[in-house]
Order: C-alpha cells, then structure tokens, then sequence
C-alpha cells in the first residue's frame, strides 16, 4: 500500500520511506503478508479448546465435534480475550502491590511512598482505619487488602466503594459483582473449557465481571498504586512526536507500561556521573522519552517527552538516533528486536514474564532497581560511540502538549469540588464528555479516527478525555494545549479558556482508564444518578488489543455507551453480536456501538448525550 494511505503524519511517512530504502520491514510490510485473514477466525467461528477439534462452524457444518454451537464458540472466545485483557492489567497492578510490600517490608531502598495523603485517603475508602497511624502500618494493611482483592474470600473488590449503589445492585442481580480479580479470569478458564458454560448470553455475563474485575480493581489498584509510590501527576508542559528524539543526545526509549522500572531508568539518567559519562562520549546529554503507556506514566508525573505511540514504536528506531529500548510488558511488538539489530540500538527487557528473543536480559527487581538501572543506562551510553550518523534521520519539529490531569489535579483546578464542573455540564458549556482511548491498529490508517473523532466531538463541546496511545495521537495534532479551545465549540471554549486548560485532558496510560471511570462514579453519586444516567461515552477507533477489549467491556458494564471503529471477532454469531450492540442496554443501560467514520460517530455520541441530558432534565 502507498505511504500516504498507512498514516496522517509526516513523521511516520518519512521513517516508513526511510524503511523501504534500508529494506527494513515494519508491521505494514506483514499486514499485507497476513492478508487476507482466515475468515473463521474473523467471524469468531474456530474453536481449538480441545484435540477432538480444531473445529471450524458455519452454516454447511453449524456445530463442532463435541456439539458447540457458533453461538457458545463465539461466547467462548470472546470470553478469553477478554480475560487476556484484564489479566495483563490486572497482574501489572498486582506488580505495584508488590513494589507496595518491598517498602513496607524494607526491601525496596529505591522506592518511596511519594503521595502518603492519598494512601491514607484510600485506606479510608476501603475501610481500614487511619485515625492516629502510623504510615508504614495503614500502607501494609492497604497492601494486604488490594491482595486480598486478587483472591476467592471476597463478596467484592474493595474499591467498588466508589460505584453508586443503584449500579452495584444491578450487578448483583445480573450476577455481574467482581469478586476476586484472579478468581474471575481463572473461571473463565473454567466456563471455555469443553463441557461448561455452554449458554452464550451467561458467558457474556461472567465476560464482563471479569471485565469489572479489571477496571475497579486490577487497573484501578494499579493507577492508584502509582500515584501512591510515583506521585499523583499534576499539570504541566511536554513535547511529542519523533523530533523529541535528539540527533545530539544519547536517546533512550521507555516502552511499555509499568512505571516501576521506567521511573528508575529515569532516575539513574538524571544521575550526574550519567550524564558526565555520556558528555566523554561526544553527547551533550541524554534524553530519556516515551512510547505507549510506560511513556504516559512518565509523562504524566515527570513531563518526559513522548515519542510515539503503538505505530510509531518501530519509527522511532528507524531514526537510527536510539541507542536503546527499554521494555517491561505489553504492546512490544517482537519486531523491535529485529529492528534494533538493523542499528546500533540497544534491546532491554526487563520481566521475566516479557522476554524477547535476543534481547539483553535484565531480572529487574524491587531490591536491586537503581543498580540495574544504571547497569542499563549505560549500556545506552557506550551504545552512543556505535551510532552511524550516515544514516540518522530524525523528522520534523516536537509539539507542544499539556499532561497531567489526574482526577485530584481536575478537583484542584476546579477549586477543591466537582460543583464547577457539574454547573458546566448543567448550564450546557459543557455537553458532555467522551473518553477515547487505546491503540493504533495498521488496519487503520494511523491516527485518522483518532484525531478525527476527537475534533469532531470537541466542536460539539464536548470535552474529550484521551488515554493509552491517542495521547500522542491527540498531542501532534495540537488539541493537547490550551489554544485548542480554537478548535472546540463556544462552550468549551469558554470553560477551558476560563480555566486555562485545553479541551482534550490527557488522563494517562490505559490502566488509567480507571481514573475515567472513578470520576465518572464520582459525578453520578454528586448528582444521586447511575453512571448510565450521565451524559458521557467511550470510543476506542483504532483498538486493537485483548486490554481494549477489556476497558471497553468494563466500560459498557459500567453503564458507559462505547463506540469501537471496528467490531470484535464476534460477527459469527448472531446472539453474541446483538447482546453486544444492543442487548446489553436492557442489562446494564449501556451497549457497544461500531462504526468506522469520525463523523458519523460523533452524530451518535451527540444524539446519545442529548437524550441522556433529556433525561437528566438538561
Ligand atoms: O495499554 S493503547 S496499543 S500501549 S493497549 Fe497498547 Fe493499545 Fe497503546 Fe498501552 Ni493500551
Ligand atoms: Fe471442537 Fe468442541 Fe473441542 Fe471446540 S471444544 S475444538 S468445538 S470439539
């Protein structure tokens, strides 16, 4: 396919055309092998659940070996991508939950409780007491209590504090209440194997308490966490694109998503004796900058610069400016090893649970962090003496971004309430809110439904809410800044500019969707409503992975409307598709929609916020 059909930006053009001169293979150059796709694996129709199969079920050969159903195979495989989903974010919180233990326990000299208010603020939510103790003892209870939040002795996960009780009695009637977070992904492991959950519509329903189980408890316990250990962000300045990657610096790239080792790399590059290290060597410093949602976590509390998002991890390295990736877990495509060997560029992994194939190997743990990270940021540093300056290429110029809109950064801005805020949306300024979030997906050109459906709800005043990988997406086209109320409607514009905010708020990583959702509870318990009663949406245009498609459930489950650019595996079955496109509102008062077009999509969210105001008697 031609270049100017794959992306909207001129960065990403000029590496893909750097790609095809050095004869370097991107995810495109594979998109097109894989093409087309099985298209019993697109329809959702292929079971391997057991030996007696593979099985393959269409209207010729409706049911497989054992008797299954398109309906229950559907159900099935949805099921476990799902639960992939929520697994990966979930088993990341637990990894800050951890970190939480190595301090309490003394074992961790490099981490520190940073925001000590907000964990007594959540040890209070979750009911353990605070009055008069000390930090270390409410930190370890706290601990003990998101573990627990992980197991099977639980009625439910602790931080469904948050939920107005209207929503939580609807879950409970639906059997929907996420009780343990492993429990749940480990019953569905259950219910897909061959001989039980055989009743499409009950799987759907456990999908999505485990769904739940993700957003108010593994992703949430993971954002929290965070904040807790990292600091809870606050607004500031930054820069995106591939110009943050500077031809005079030695370039260190941070991609993944668990701030537990980026912020250590970051902390070991910012070390004088770094620094001077890299000067000996020719550099004038180094630059540590983002990609995916480990970048969001930087970015958002220490205002590292983003280079890219998911579609652009492969570019950056073809700047031949990077002297080395750093990667914890998820959304690393395998390629960037191959990559990095057509340069100098150094590959690091980081977890023993995301090792790559020709990697150099770090077993990088709470007790040792600050060494191996100067162990790695060194590596970066000699790596800057192999680098060919013949072949570097870095496109472009950064652009300006706004970052740092944690839900106690929004309260704070708005003067220690959500009344402002509640006033706006009563008074019309503001009409509603979306959250659009999650991936890129070479099927879609990069970047256009992102961007485009951002500009066309802004214009609507509606405020947007950007997450995951539209963050970069939002951020090159500008609507990160203040001066993007240019772009918004008159009562966006008026609010945002009042406030000197910009009318597209960067929320964080995709674990941080919990921060959407927490402030969408919030809104609805000031008003005494279910979320399902407000008049706000999620879309996620270019998603693409298993954790999208858990956000998205968790979304809708929550009483959330979700737009998604492109549909789920789930066409073969008829049952699955319209439980999840309109069955699924009876239930939980909110359903999916798809659609590819940006313009389209936003008419929908528009009719769907005016009926909810209707309702809301706005
Ligand atoms: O968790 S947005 S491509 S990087 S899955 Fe992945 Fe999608 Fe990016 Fe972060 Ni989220
Ligand atoms: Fe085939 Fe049933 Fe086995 Fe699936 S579980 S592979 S449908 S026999």
């Amino acid at each position: 396919r031609p270049i100017d059909e794959l992306t909207i930006w001129d960065d990403a053009k000029a590496m893909l055309k750097k790609a095809r001169r050095e004869g370097v293979e991107t995810v495109h150059d594979r998109l097109d092998q894989q093409t087309p796709h099985c298209k019993f694996c697109e329809l959702g129709t292929t079971c391997r659940n057991c030996t007696m199969g593979p099985c393959r079920v269409s209207e010729k050969r409706p049911r497989g070996v054992c008797g299954a159903d398109a309906d229950v195979i559907v159900a099935r495989n949805f099921g476990r991508f799902v639960t992939g989903g929520a697994a990966g974010h979930s088993d990341h919180g637990r990894d800050l939950i951890e970190v939480l233990e190595a301090i309490v326990e003394g074992e961790a000299p490099d981490y520190k409780i940073t925001d000590e208010g907000k964990l007594f603020r959540l040890a209070g939510e979750v009911g353990i007491e605070t009055e008069g103790r000390e930090l270390m003892a409410v930190a370890e209870d706290l601990m003990e209590c998101f573990f627990a939040d992980f197991g099977s002795r639980k009625k439910s996960v602790s931080l469904l504090s948050r939920v107005p009780e209207v929503r939580k009695e609807k879950w409970a009637k639906l059997g929907m209440t996420p009780r343990g977070v492993d429990r749940e992904i480990a019953e569905m492991m259950h219910r897909t194997h061959m001989g039980c959950d055989n009743d499409a519509p009950n799987t759907l329903i456990h999908a999505a308490r485990t769904a739940l189980a993700d957003g108010w408890g593994g992703s949430m316990i993971g954002t929290e966490l965070s904040d807790v250990i990292f600091g809870t962000p606050t607004p500031k300045m930054s820069t995106a694109n591939l110009a943050v990657i500077k031809e005079d610096k030695v370039n260190l790239l941070v991609h993944g998503h668990n701030p537990v080792v980026s912020e250590m790399i970051l902390a070991a590059a910012r070390e004088p004796e770094m620094v001077a290290r890299a000067k000996e060597l020719g550099a004038t410093g180094i630059n540590v900058a983002g990609l995916c949602c480990t970048g969001n976590e930087l970015l958002m509390r220490q205002g590292i610069p983003m280079a890219g998002n998911h579609l652009m991890t492969e570019l950056a390295i073809i700047t031949g400016a990077v002297e080395a990736v750093v990667v914890d877990y998820q959304c690393i495509m395998p390629s960037l090893v191959q990559i990095s060997g057509c340069y100098h560029t150094k590959f690091i992994d980081t977890a023993n649970k995301a090792r790559f194939t020709g990697a150099i190997h770090f077993d990088f743990q709470p007790r040792t962090a600050m060494k191996q990270a100067r162990e790695i940021v060194s590596i970066a540093i000699e790596a800057f003496a192999e680098r060919d300056a013949g072949r570097v290429e870095i496109p472009g110029e950064p652009i300006e971004i706004m970052t740092g809109f944690s839900n106690e950064a929004v309260i704070e801005a708005l003067g220690g309430t959500l009344d402002p805020l509640v006033k706006a949306i009563a008074d019309g300024d503001i009409r509603g809110a979306v959250g659009i979030v999650g991936c890129n997906n070479p099927k879609i050109k990069h970047d256009s439904l992102n961007v485009g459906l951002t500009k066309e709800l802004i214009k609507k005043d509606i405020l947007v809410i950007v997450t995951g990988c539209v963050t970069t997406a939002a951020g090159k086209a500008g609507l990160l800044v203040p001066e993007a109320i240019e772009m918004a409607g008159p009562g966006l514009k008026k609010i945002c500019g009042a406030l000197g905010i910009p009318p597209v708020l960067h929320y964080g990583s995709c674990v941080d969707n919990s921060r959407i959702i927490q402030l969408c509870a919030a809104l609805a318990n000031e008003l005494g409503v279910d979320i399902s009663d407000l008049p706000v949406g999620a879309s996620s245009p270019e998603w693409y992975s298993e954790k999208a498609a858990a956000i998205g459930l968790y979304a809708v489950a929550s009483g959330i409307y979700t737009h998604l650019g492109h549909p789920p595996n789930i066409l073969g079955s008829e049952t699955v598709t319209n439980l999840a496109v309109s069955g699924l509102e009876d239930l939980v008062g909110a359903s999916f929609f798809i659609e590819p077009d940006a313009v389209k999509t936003a008419e929908m969210f528009d009719e769907r916020i005016k009926a909810k105001r209707k309702g809301l008697g706005l």
